[in-house]
């Protein structure tokens, strides 16, 4: 077993003509840091926001191919986050 404790790191696409977030739940162990890579596509439109108040970000992929963010796993819990609309919403799970 290695001695560094090895992040957890998610992708998520973003694409708008798809409707949304894929995979649109994402799963992470409880105590171990975990990041989420939002991977943005063409015709982003308001996806270009992403928007979480449970997990208190609000990022903006505007220009980039893609923004990480890193997700407290302290807590078990289902954490929702959406579009700067709204419209299309993911969720992470810690448990
Ligand atoms: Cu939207």
């Amino acid at each position: 077993m290695s001695i560094f404790s090895k992040k957890q790191t998610k992708k998520v696409v973003v694409n708008a003509e798809n409707h949304g977030y894929k995979p649109d739940t994402i799963t992470f162990k409880q105590g171990k840091p975990a990041q989420l890579k939002f991977i943005s596509s063409d015709n982003m439109g308001c996806m270009n926001e992403i928007v979480s108040k449970d997990l208190n970000f609000d990022e903006n992929l505007d220009g980039k191919k893609e923004v990480i963010i890193d997700i407290p796993t302290d807590k078990p819990g289902t954490y929702n986050y959406a579009c700067g609309m709204d419209m299309f919403h993911g969720k992470v799970v810690v448990k």
